[in-house]
């Protein structure tokens, strides 16, 4: 099987065919979907029409819309050129400085910017209906908002607007007292709202489709409007009034936790912080939340702050980039975590969906072969949140591993071994995430990593010098006795801030999902499971030990299809995998040990 030689273009190996008729209908919908007939793209808009071109390169007939209006990546980039929780090398927007690190296929000229890589990761956004990108971190650097920073910013707006891709940036909301010109940052200081009104024309003076502001304000040490007695809306209120005379947007994060409601359980503290604020925020003002109350978490039940903001716009923030889920090391296909989120929160209530990006200068873009397939999937379930994965799944397979069109002569090209194999491949695909919670947090455990960088189990964490929500020992709890929280309204009353039937499904022992059940109930060891038959103990072994031997069938399946995969991604993929099976097994080894000997302490 040929690989493209560069290595780099993913899923768009195959150039998209030349002998396509592209038509613009004005009668269409107002928006940039597209109808595809045999090989005519017809398309209201110039965006729509390259969408199309890239859905029939996929295979695609009739007629599509994209379902979310935003649909943008969130870069947690730095301005150094690092990238936080980024698993695939640096920043592709900003270069490590003095650093001889090869950016790969860097041909641009572009003085610091590699024109070429980022006109690629448009066109790969692009093909997948990405239509916006947040090109630094949420822990923002207040340097991003000054001149030079705003000039390259230009420049990498002009490479990608001909992409269909907006750019936003994160901003620190201490800015204008940080960077030393104004000696506060209060929202409600005239002085302060100026500032931004200034800053705001002045980027849209070099960025006129300039997107808007992401916002972690008072969260993790970041600074926020709390800092001088004001709300999250007095925060967000005045951003958006800087940029509402140019139409941009605030997306303002809820994940917050530690500041005004310290000592509540985490989970609970964004809906305690931003319910009672719901209709007090500007009509440009869009409160972005995680899927899950905690931190994107292998499995978490949904945020519940999406049942509490009825009138404020809202978007969900996923994680692309495996933070938590064995980061660039572990193949987890993110799509039926993403489905499931969607299945408690319909998509109907989010004007739009933010990615956390698994994107870096590494040759293949996200460190691990198959992360690429998290980033394709992230842009088609934006588009469309009831495809399934296996549909997403079999896209993405077949584009990337399936043959180059037109196959180079010397290389035999002979797909039928590899059709055959697939089913096999892309069931495992499709399952690895529910191997993933079973062999490191199954039953609803959560947040048992090691301290810091998240790669691994420690069940026994605990560091007095820490708050202790960093501590694994925080979230499970466990003693000789029992395990888990109780988050039902005999404990935390966390269950009580979900909408009905969720509230009672949760609260009551009796009908809570055995993938929560922990998460919510705090249990005896030997708690018997009807389901299963299995006391509580016996079921965690058996969940634990089913994660690692689903891991198994993933290398035993990578070992068949070595034949019809070029020799480098096979190894690359392989070796990978191979760590995986290792990691899986310290899972279930360091926490069952751990587990098992709390219950036999004296
Ligand atoms: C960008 C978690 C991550 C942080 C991240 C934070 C956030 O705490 O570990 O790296 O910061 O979430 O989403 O703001």
């Amino acid at each position: 099987m040929a690989w493209a030689e560069d290595g780099s273009l993913l899923w768009l190996r195959n150039p998209v065919p030349s002998d396509i008729a592209l038509r613009f209908d004005p009668a269409m919908p107002e928006d940039d979907g597209y109808r595809i007939d045999g090989r005519t793209v017809t398309a209201r808009t110039a965006l729509g029409l390259l969408y199309g071109k890239y859905a029939l390169l996929r295979g695609e007939q009739g007629e599509s819309h994209p379902f979310f209006k935003l649909r943008i990546l969130n870069h947690w980039d730095n301005l150094d050129g690092s990238v936080e929780r980024g698993y695939a090398g640096n920043s592709i927007f900003w270069a490590i400085q003095n650093s001889d690190v090869p950016v790969h296929n860097n041909q641009g000229s572009g003085g610091g910017l590699d024109t070429v890589l980022i006109s690629r990761y448009g066109e790969a956004c692009a093909s997948i209906g990405i239509n916006g990108t947040v090109l630094n971190n949420v822990n923002a650097s207040p340097k991003i908002l000054t001149g030079g920073y705003l000039k390259k910013i230009r420049r990498v707006a002009d490479i990608l607007r001909p992409w269909g891709i907006r750019v936003y940036l994160s901003v620190n909301f201490g800015s204008p007292k940080a960077l030393g010109e104004l000696k506060t940052a209060d929202p409600l200081n005239p002085k302060v709202k100026r500032w931004w009104q200034k800053k705001a024309a002045e980027i849209y003076r070099q960025i006129p489709d300039f997107g808007g502001f992401l916002v972690k304000a008072n969260s993790e040490g970041q600074p926020g409007p709390f800092d001088y007695g004001r709300t999250h809306a007095d925060g967000a209120n005045m951003l958006a009034d800087a940029l509402k005379p140019f139409g941009g947007i605030v997306m303002w994060r809820s994940f917050v936790y530690g500041a005004r409601h310290q000592g509540e359980d985490r989970v609970k503290q964004a809906v305690s912080e931003f319910a009672e604020l719901d209709g007090l925020f500007r009509d440009n003002v869009i409160l972005q939340s995680k899927n899950g109350p905690l931190d994107f978490q292998p499995r978490e039940p949904y945020a519940p702050i999406f049942d509490h903001m009825s009138r404020t716009p809202q978007m969900a923030e996923l994680q692309i980039t495996q933070e938590y889920l064995g980061q660039s090391r572990h193949l987890v296909f993110l799509a039926p975590m993403w489905q499931e989120f969607f299945s408690y929160v319909s998509p109907d209530r989010l004007v739009g969906i933010a990615g956390v990006a698994n994107i870096g200068t590494d040759t293949n873009w996200c460190g691990h072969h198959f992360s690429q397939a998290n980033w394709y999937a992230f842009g088609r379930l934006a588009w469309n949140p009831a495809l399934s994965s296996e549909q997403i799944a079999a896209e993405w397979l077949r584009l990337t591993f399936g043959p180059v069109h037109p196959a180079p002569s010397a290389v035999p090209c002979d797909d039928t071994g590899l059709a055959a194999l697939y089913p096999r491949l892309l069931s495992l695909l499709v399952r690895s995430r529910e191997a993933c919670v079973d062999y490191m947090m199954p039953l609803g455990l959560h947040h048992i990593f090691r301290f810091d960088h998240h790669m691994g189990p420690d069940p026994g964490g605990f560091r007095d010098d820490y708050p202790i929500e960093w501590c694994p020992v925080y979230y499970h709890r466990a003693n000789r006795d029992s395990i888990g929280v109780d988050r039902s309204s005999t404990g935390t009353g966390a269950t009580g801030q979900y909408r009905e039937p969720y509230r009672s499904i949760y609260d009551n022992l009796a009908s809570c999902p055995l993938e929560f059940l922990l998460w919510f109930h705090r249990l005896p060891w030997s708690y018997p499971i009807r389901q299963t038959g299995h006391t509580l103990w016996q079921e965690l072994e058996f969940r634990y030990n089913r994660g690692v031997a689903e891991v198994d069938s993933l290398v035993d399946i990578w070992q068949q299809v070595r034949p019809y995969i070029d020799e480098q991604r096979w190894q690359e993929v392989d070796e990978r995998l191979r760590f995986q099976q290792q990691d899986a097994r310290l899972w279930r080894d360091t926490c069952l040990k751990y587990f098992g000997q709390l219950q036999d302490a004296p």
